[in-house]
């Protein structure tokens, strides 16, 4: 006879936290995020933590190198997608490893005999104002010039005149060299009141923009997340299938860290795959798996070797794995019981095995109640693909800004390794939609409202870290009637709320 859980399944929206006493010293700015990604002994240090909880979803529509880059500089990670070629996501990992704040690879370039008409569409196209101006249009050969909006005048010029007629020259231009720190470059900035230095190799060629408007910018990060070298951390994304091609790929271009990216993770192909890995690399690359729901789950990744362990199936918010398949569990009594099982594992072998939980957070207050239940951090797809740094390019639909967000179950991504039960990629049917977010913006100003939140919610129940919040955290169930008089209710709302 088929096994029944006697516990309903459970979703972040049917709980909620009660405060306990606040204590004097429980002010936000006291609160500390930090949490590990990582296994750990007790007594020591975990390997690798992170400085707020997030992580971003291995999804095409979402973590690229240049959000994580974004990503890093606030504290977080992302993975980034495996659903492409390898060398394709070595690369955006190498981009992520070799990236200096502050020091901007120029996109927008233009040869000296292109035309004002090419400067006017470039610029529209990226958004620069500033155009490097290479010999052919390419970074490869020297720089001639650069043009800014200073250098012509859309009401005067004619848009056939040639770019060499009106740039500023070479000759005229203040530059430094790849030797320069970003410290000295500022000093120059300042010294020559410029707008941008360009920063050149010693073949004159344009290797990197510094420019003044970031320099506040990289004085506000004290959260950034590097590593020993004081890059920039990532991670990245493989799947049970070219593993042994695509690791090393992703070690040599310098990725800290790997999590095996599956719809059900609880299965062999998993296991093999993690202890390959780990056969192979011993413990200088760390690896996580899943996705679990529940004890058992969790103890196969254990027995495999795995560095963490990824919690969720279905809570997706473009996953429709739930109603294809009819498999899944509520995020909530996922996060609860693998919690416990990580607790239970760590009381009997001092072995800390942290948990992600992936997927279905709506609200801010969800991730709160995530790490209330025991998860020490949270992936998230939906959040980050709102954001300006996000892949997909921002449209319209009807009278508001959207991005595209994408499954990686959805016929657009073709991730069938993903959901792959060994028997070939070919697509048999979706777990995922292709869909629409509503544009949110930039990513740093986002997640400045929501930590802001997070570190209130945590004061509101006496805590200032994430593993006190998890010892003190008091949570109920709520009824359908009580959820409707958590909202604004019984007025007339005015039309600026929200
Ligand atoms: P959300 O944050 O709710 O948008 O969920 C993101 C998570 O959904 C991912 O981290 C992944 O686990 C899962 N996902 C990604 N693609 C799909 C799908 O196509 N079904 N699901």
């Amino acid at each position: 006879m088929a096994f029944y859980y006697k516990e309903v399944s459970r979703t972040f929206s049917e709980y909620l936290l009660v405060p306990n006493l606040t204590r004097k010293d429980c002010i936000p700015s006291k609160v500390s995020l930090k949490t590990p990604i990582v296994k750990f002994k007790k007594d020591e240090e975990p390997p690798i933590e992170i400085n707020i909880p997030f992580v971003s979803a291995i999804m095409q529509s979402v973590s690229d190198d240049n959000l994580a880059i974004a990503l890093s500089k606030c504290g977080g990670l992302s993975f980034i997608f495996g659903s492409q070629p390898i060398e394709e996501q070595a690369e955006m990992v190498s981009r992520v490893k070799n990236f200096k704040a502050g020091f901007v690879v120029s996109n927008a370039n233009l040869s000296p005999e292109q035309t004002l008409k090419d400067v006017v569409e470039l610029k529209s196209k990226l958004g620069h104002a500033t155009i490097a101006i290479t010999e052919d249009g390419t970074l490869n050969s020297k720089l001639v010039g650069i043009v800014t909006s200073r250098d012509y005048r859309m009401s005067r010029d004619p848009l056939d005149r040639k770019i060499k007629e009106f740039m500023t020259p070479f000759s005229k231009l203040i530059v430094s060299t790849t030797n320069t720190s970003l410290k000295e470059a500022n000093d120059i900035i300042w010294e020559h009141k410029l707008n941008c230095l360009p920063i050149i190799n010693d073949q004159q060629h344009l290797a990197y923009f510094v420019f003044r408007k970031d320099y506040e910018d990289h004085k506000e990060n004290p959260l950034q997340l590097l590593d020993s070298e004081k890059r920039y951390m990532v991670g990245a994304g493989i799947n049970t299938r070219d593993y042994k091609e695509r690791v090393p790929a992703l070690v040599k271009a310098g990725v800290d860290v790997l999590c095996v990216d599956s719809s059900d993770g609880f299965s062999e192909w998993q296991a093999e795959t993690i202890k390959y890995i780990k056969e192979e690399y011993k413990d200088s690359v760390k690896i996580g798996g899943g996705n679990v729901v529940d004890k058992e789950g969790f103890m196969f990744f254990v027995e495999a070797g795995a560095d963490f362990v990824k919690v969720g199936i279905g809570g997706g918010s473009i996953c429709i794995t739930r109603e294809t398949k009819g498999i899944g569990r509520g995020q909530a009594s996922a996060v609860i019981e693998v919690a416990q099982a990580r607790d239970d594992y760590f009381k009997e072998t001092g072995i800390y095995i942290p948990i992600c939980s992936d997927g279905g957070v709506v609200h801010d207050y969800h991730m709160v109640l995530a790490l209330a239940m025991g998860a020490d951090f949270i992936m998230m797809g939906r959040y980050f693909a709102r954001f300006d740094e996000s892949p997909a390019p921002k449209t319209k639909l009807g009278n508001n800004y959207v991005k595209e967000y994408w499954g990686e179950g959805s016929k657009r991504a073709r991730n069938w390794e993903r959901y792959d039960l060994g028997e070939g990629s070919n697509l048999k049917f979706e777990e995922g939609v292709d869909s629409y977010v509503p544009y949110a913006g930039k990513l740093k100003d986002n997640i400045d409202v929501t930590l802001s939140k997070i570190k209130s919610t945590l004061c509101s129940c006496g805590a200032i870290s994430i593993k006190e919040l998890q010892k003190v955290a008091r949570i109920t169930l709520v009824s359908s009637t009580s959820i409707v008089e958590g909202g604004a209710h019984d007025v007339i709302l005015k039309e600026n709320n929200y």
